[in-house]
């Protein structure tokens, strides 16, 4: 039923596009469209479910230490246990001297990412990997949907197989 709602009014707006490059003055019926498209167009239900309901649930903080001060190739903790459907708060730091990177690909597929915060810089939308120069700090704020194990590495060359990998568990 939307879909067809959608159709019709993108031809609309395509018409009505053509037929305002003769006459710009009409250029608001355009901007009303487009409204009307962005609001029938909202955002997907599973993303619009979670955050209905679980913006204001408080979150559970974990912190993971990408290396250490001792520049030893490890996450600390290596393994995180998560719950679908809680609201988290990781707080990622990076105490070593060297480069680290957190690099989860299939886990954050399987999560809502609600936004990374790094210094003033707040992001929103899908995260696959967050790099921390010595010293920094971030926090990746989600919800985990997807149940299932998933393996967590830093790829710069040679941490990986020195052992800085982890496992992510989401259950339900
Ligand atoms: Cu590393």
């Amino acid at each position: 039923m939307c879909k067809y709602l959608y159709q019709f009014l993108k031809t609309i707006l395509a018409f009505t596009a053509s037929a305002c490059l003769q006459a710009p003055r009409h250029n608001y019926i355009i901007l009303t469209l487009l409204l009307c498209l962005n609001f029938i167009n909202a955002t997907p239900a599973a993303a619009a479910n979670v955050s209905n309901d679980l913006l204001k649930q408080p979150a559970t903080e974990i912190t993971v230490s990408l290396g250490n001060a001792a520049n030893e190739l490890k996450f600390e903790p290596n393994h995180l246990e998560l719950q679908a459907g809680k609201r988290y708060n990781l707080r990622l730091t990076n105490p070593s001297q060297l480069k680290h990177y957190f690099t989860a690909k299939d886990f954050a597929d399987g999560i809502w990412t609600q936004k990374v915060e790094a210094g003033k810089v707040e992001i929103k939308g899908a995260i696959h990997e967050i790099e921390l120069k010595p010293g920094a700090e971030a926090e990746w704020v989600f919800v985990p949907l997807k149940s299932g194990t998933y393996g967590l590495r830093c790829p710069i060359a040679g941490h990986t197989e020195a052992g800085m990998i982890g496992e992510i568990v989401i259950s339900n």
